[in-house]
């Protein structure tokens, strides 16, 4: 394969320097800070020309931290965090530091890629991969209907535009990452609160938290909120199988049973009922189904539940009663991924719980508990003498919010493990994939790669080689973020309004194009150019419009407040009653349940096989998902501190003559695979732990490629009942030695 032909003499010298940067980096040094490196390949001692421009980081596209980004002598050199954006408050993570020299990484797409008959890929000119992409997805919509064509891509501020993309050219199929992240959450606290709240973790004084893990699953915002509410006072509760980088810092590290949450929940509330601790002013006022609940939980004493969850009905008891004595200061996380989020058949009743829980203490809209964030409402293209297309009234194909089917899921994020379904029924036939790896990041590989190959036409907008673009028909590169202008966003909004915005750094280095060019170039060729006739400078001055704020001042700034601040105090609920649901009337007209109640796990370790294992996984600080395993200094951390490793409970890896290091082969009904193991105390014994940055096999990636084994090499293709989600955790493994 040869990526190169194009490039040009100053993008080669400036590759060339960068290339000599990480590798000189690769050797020993594990700091970010590439200061004299970076001056040895400069080559000069001469006064420097630097820059500092604001933009917001995209080392993991959930936080997009403000940043400033450093220029020395035209290179980028060094990042540091915007002190005024709530999501990081002047921190940057490890990803960040590292993930701005992937600019210089020489694994980037360089140039349109087609793949060819033998399964290459040739190098082509954009007007031919517009030409042939728009060529073949008219014939395949002219025989299948516009339904057959699908969108996926990472919930991203540009998601606006595959919508438009895709609602004008007729299907409703645009899909996110959220079926495998945390749709079980967000339909959770939707059918009790009418939306996902945040926390108020810097004023509490009693912080639980459930499988939330947010010192490796970074958020920096939280991180600091928390260290600063124990500083003052606050305690904080970890329930978790592993003794997470969060919970070294808890006062109660709670090594719950993995898939159990909701017996220790439920028990919780039913202290909390049956000892009159609730605020019973809220919970009348603010509040439906109070005395359905009050039925709901008599059966789960923490008698009972301490034999299901393995923590002691004490400690239940003990924590409950502290939570309600510091109402309505006090919360349980509203979580996001690890525990609930996407994890189990009962994900979605343990997330209604949670948001129960903090309901009967009152703490909605409260100081210390939970809030509804400020996000801002953007100005609309629409606005600008741009029209929306109609949005298409068919169902997706993926049943997302389709009654019958799975009516609770959302229908914006719809179900991503869908797809390879629906390809192989043939009711898909073409896809675009943005910003996401869906063959890394889904269950069963092989599923997935057999789904996405039935497929007569797949497009990978991608900056790297991942494997679902290593399995496209054509691939098609996104500039880097850094030679990017991109939307105006709204991510950092939290107690207050806050506009963010990416801003390119420097120019583009090879023949790439910012999404918007991508998709316009596209929408010529399919008849639907009149959607796409705006720049991105028009786009973003709409969306500023409602503001007063001019995009020059907010690329000066990095970030802009907007509208008034958070004050504590009862709003209305967007559920149907306007009030919090305990009981559910939605839910119940879906046919669901509308109470929430103990429901066993999909599957549990064989009790008689001490091989046998829950396989659970979790994010280490230094990576995000599939897409940072190819980044040398993160891998190079990866390596020097011996983190691609199994953890294991001690006592029951002696149990089958294991040692610290020792290999071991793990198998699931669908996959196999090598790793070591590290022996610990701090892991439930019936699960083992899996960190999820690794695994990569797309041969491309040649930092990352073979290195470490991932969850969803062991997972089946599943969809939650209610959400359609991947019950990611649902995993029953055989360690034994390699
Ligand atoms: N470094 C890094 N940070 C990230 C990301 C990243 O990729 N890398 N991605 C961002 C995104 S998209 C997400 S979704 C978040 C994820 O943030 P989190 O949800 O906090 O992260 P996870 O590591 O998936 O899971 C957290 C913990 O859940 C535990 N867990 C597993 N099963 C159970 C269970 O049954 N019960 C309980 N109580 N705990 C359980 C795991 O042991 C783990 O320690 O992180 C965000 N931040
Ligand atoms: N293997 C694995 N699977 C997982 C997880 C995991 O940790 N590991 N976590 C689960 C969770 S919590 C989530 S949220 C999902 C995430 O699932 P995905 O959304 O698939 O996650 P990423 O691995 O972040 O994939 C992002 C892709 O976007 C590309 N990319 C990066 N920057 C840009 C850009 O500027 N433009 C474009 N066009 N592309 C870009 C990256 O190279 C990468 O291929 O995965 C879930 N499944
Ligand atoms: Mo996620």
């Amino acid at each position: 394969m040869s990526f190169d032909k194009k490039i040009t003499r100053r993008a080669f010298i400036r590759a060339a320097a960068g290339g000599a940067l990480a590798s000189g980096l690769a050797v020993g040094a594990v700091s970010c800070g590439p200061k004299n490196s970076q001056e040895a390949a400069d080559g000069t001692k001469a006064a420097a020309d630097v820059k500092k421009i604001a933009t917001q980081c995209q080392g993991c596209g959930a936080n997009r931290c403000g940043i400033y980004v450093y220029v020395k002598n035209g290179l980028v050199w060094k990042v540091e965090g915007n002190p005024r954006t709530y999501n990081n408050a002047g921190t940057v993570c490890p990803r960040g530091h590292a993930y701005i020299k992937e600019l210089y990484n020489p694994d980037r797409i360089k140039q349109p890629l087609k793949r060819t008959a033998d399964g290459k890929y040739e190098p082509i000119s954009w007007e031919q991969a517009f030409e042939e992409i728009s060529t073949k997805l008219n014939l395949i919509i002219m025989d299948n209907g516009p339904q057959s064509v699908f969108w996926a891509q990472y919930p991203m501020a540009n998601m606006p535009l595959a919508f438009r993309f895709m609602h004008a050219l007729g299907s409703p199929n645009t899909i996110t990452h959220g079926a495998t992240c945390f749709t079980a959450r967000n339909a959770a606290f939707n059918a009790t609160c009418g939306a996902l709240p945040d926390n108020d973790l810097k004023n509490s004084r009693y912080i639980i938290l459930v499988g939330r893990n947010p010192a490796a699953g970074v958020k920096l915002q939280q991180i600091k909120d928390i260290a600063d509410a124990k500083r003052h006072g606050a305690r904080l509760v970890v329930l978790d199988p592993r003794h997470s980088e969060t919970a070294v810092i808890a006062d109660d590290w709670l090594a719950v049973k993995p898939a159990t949450d909701l017996a220790f929940l439920l028990a919780m509330l039913n202290v909390i009922i049956e000892e009159g601790l609730y605020d019973h002013r809220f919970v009348e006022e603010r509040t439906v189904g109070f005395d359905n609940l009050r039925d709901a939980i008599v059966t789960y004493p923490p008698e009972w539940a301490e034999k299901v969850c393995d923590i002691p009905k004490e400690t239940i008891y003990r924590v409950a009663r502290e939570f309600a004595s510091y109402k309505p200061r006090a919360l349980i996380h509203r979580g996001y991924h690890g525990g609930y989020g996407a994890s189990y058949f009962n994900s979605f009743q343990t997330a209604r719980t949670v948001a129960i829980l903090n309901a009967i203490i009152g703490n909605y809209e409260a100081v210390g508990g939970l809030f509804m964030p400020l996000k801002p409402t953007l100005g609309e293209l629409e606005k600008g003498g741009h029209p929306a297309p109609h949005i298409p009234e068919i169902e997706k194909a993926d049943g997302a919010g389709v009654p019958g089917r799975y009516p609770a899921a959302s229908y914006s994020d719809g179900i991503v493990q869908a797809i390879p379904e629906l390809a192989i029924s043939g009711k898909l036939k073409a896809g675009f994939v943005n910003h996401m790896n869906p063959i890394r990041t889904n269950p069963n590989p092989e599923r997935v790669i057999a789904g996405y190959k039935k497929l007569e036409l797949l497009v990978t907008i991608d900056c790297f080689m991942s494997e679902t673009a290593a399995a496209s028909h054509y691939v098609l590169p996104e500039s880097f973020f850094l030679e990017r202008d991109d939307h105006v966003d709204t991510v950092h909004s939290g107690p207050v309004g806050q506009l963010t915005v990416v801003a390119q750094v420097v120019k583009p280095m090879y023949d790439t194009k910012p999404l918007l060019d991508i998709i316009t170039g596209l929408s010529k060729g399919l008849g639907i150019g009149k959607y796409f006739n705006f720049t991105m400078d028009e786009l973003n001055a709409l969306r500023l419009q409602p503001f007063g704020v001019s995009l020059e001042e907010l690329k000066r700034e990095g970030v802009v407040d907007v509208g008034p601040r958070w004050v504590e105090g009862f709003k209305p609920c967007k559920t149907p009653s306007g009030k919090i649901e305990f009981y559910s009337s939605q839910l119940a007209s879906w046919g669901l349940d509308p109470m929430p109640g103990w429901q066993e796990p999909l599957v549990s370790p064989n009790p008689s096989d001490k091989n046998s294992f829950r396989l659970i996984h979790g994010k280490q600080a230094i990576h995000t998902h599939s897409m940072t395993a190819n980044v040398p200094y993160l891998m190079q951390l990866s390596d020097r501190y011996d983190m691609i490793r199994l953890w294991i409970n001690r006592q029951r890896a002696e149990a089958i003559g294991l040692k610290d290091g020792d290999t071991v082969v793990v198998e699931s009904d669908i996959g196999k695979g090598y790793v070591k193991v590290r022996l610990t105390g701090g892991l439930h014994p019936s699960a083992v732990w899996m960190p999820s940055g690794y695994g990569i096999f797309s041969k491309y990636l040649k930092t990352a490629y073979g290195k470490g084994i991932n969850y969803n090499d062991f997972l089946n293709t599943y969809f939650d009942p209610a959400v359609g989600h991947v019950m990611s955790n649902e995993i029953i493994v055989r360690v034994s030695k390699a």
